[in-house]
């Protein structure tokens, strides 16, 4: 059931999310992510190397998309048939009587090139598609996320590669989703997003300048404060299975605001529909086991449609 009067803490929130500078010894980096994602299952890397005009542009031609006339838009529309996530949804303009949250979507793949469809790209830009943008966007937060489950692997006593690996090594996904969320004039009754965590492994998550997101911590709201420089880092469910509970999946959701539109631009790294997924081997040896192993494909359903999983 939706919570009611969903609030932004005005102010000061009393905690802050932890941030993890990447420019620090790799030790001390290796340790913060670590910790980060046993207490929190979420957290703000800054210094990461993706050069901020990137971002900028990326999310110039993410809001450029949105701001087409819907015949257009339209034109990446997701088909009605589809039994995949990719290309543009308006929850937003065509449920105005039911709806739960309020926010248009457009989902694209961007990697690995077998999986990619152009036909979901949005063909406002030339540049949407090109080397300087999406695709070198996505060749660099591949490369962040090899990194943080590589650390995260290592925390766990396993070699570095053995979170990739458990989430499908070469075969794992990312998908890009870009979401607009227009300004709400009823708080009390909507949420941009309601509370949550990624059914995938890992997210990394770019908004525009209105904040919104909000992540839960010891039963508590709080706002993630981010700049146009920041990436915000969300364990998911599979690294919190195959970490057999030792990382968390971060609870989050996302408020509205009355006047300004917002839009972020989260990318999922997930497990191919394949692929199998549950606790490395080498933590149930002593312990046992606290997930079941799922097909990706049977977990993702059970949980868009927020069926029990074990
Ligand atoms: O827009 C945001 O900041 C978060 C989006 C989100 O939680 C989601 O798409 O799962």
């Amino acid at each position: 059931m939706a919570e009611l009067v969903p609030s932004k803490f005005q102010g000061t929130s009393p905690v802050d999310i932890p941030i993890v500078d990447l420019s620090n010894n790799e030790d001390l980096v290796a340790r913060a992510v670590v910790k980060a994602s046993e207490e929190w299952g979420m957290f703000l890397v800054v210094n990461h190397g993706i050069p901020t005009e990137l971002m900028r542009r990326l999310k110039e031609l993410g809001t450029e998309f949105f701001e087409l006339p819907e015949k257009e838009k339209e034109a990446v529309a997701r088909p009605a048939d589809s039994m995949d996530l990719e290309g543009y949804t308006t929850d937003y303009e065509k449920d105005k009587e039911g709806r739960k949250t309020w926010a248009d979507h457009l989902f694209h793949r961007v990697w690995p090139a077998s999986r990619i469809n152009y036909r979901f790209w949005p063909k406002n830009s030339p540049d949407y598609r090109h080397e300087e943008v999406n695709e070198e966007y996505a060749r660099e937060i591949k490369k962040q996320s090899e990194k943080i489950m590589g650390w995260l692997s290592e925390g766990l006593g396993l070699h570095r590669d053995a979170l990739k690996e458990g989430l499908g090594g070469e075969t794992v996904e990312y998908l890009m989703k870009i979401i607009f969320y227009p300004p709400c004039p009823k708080l009390e009754l909507l949420y941009g997003a309601p509370h949550h965590t990624d059914l995938n492994g890992i997210t990394f998550l770019i908004a525009d300048e209105v904040d919104g997101l909000q992540a839960y911590q010891d039963n508590k709201w709080v706002d993630v404060k981010y700049d146009d420089s920041s990436i915000v880092v969300i364990i998911a469910d599979q690294i919190k299975r195959m970490s057999n509970g030792r990382y968390k999946s971060g609870e989050h959701r996302v408020t509205m605001d009355t006047v300004r539109t917002r839009l972020s631009w989260p990318v999922f790294a997930e497990p191919n529909l394949d692929h199998v997924v549950g606790p490395l081997a080498e933590l149930v040896i002593d312990d046992a086991p606290k997930f079941k192993p799922y097909v990706y494909r049977e977990y993702k359903y059970l949980k868009m449609n927020k069926l029990p999983i074990d």
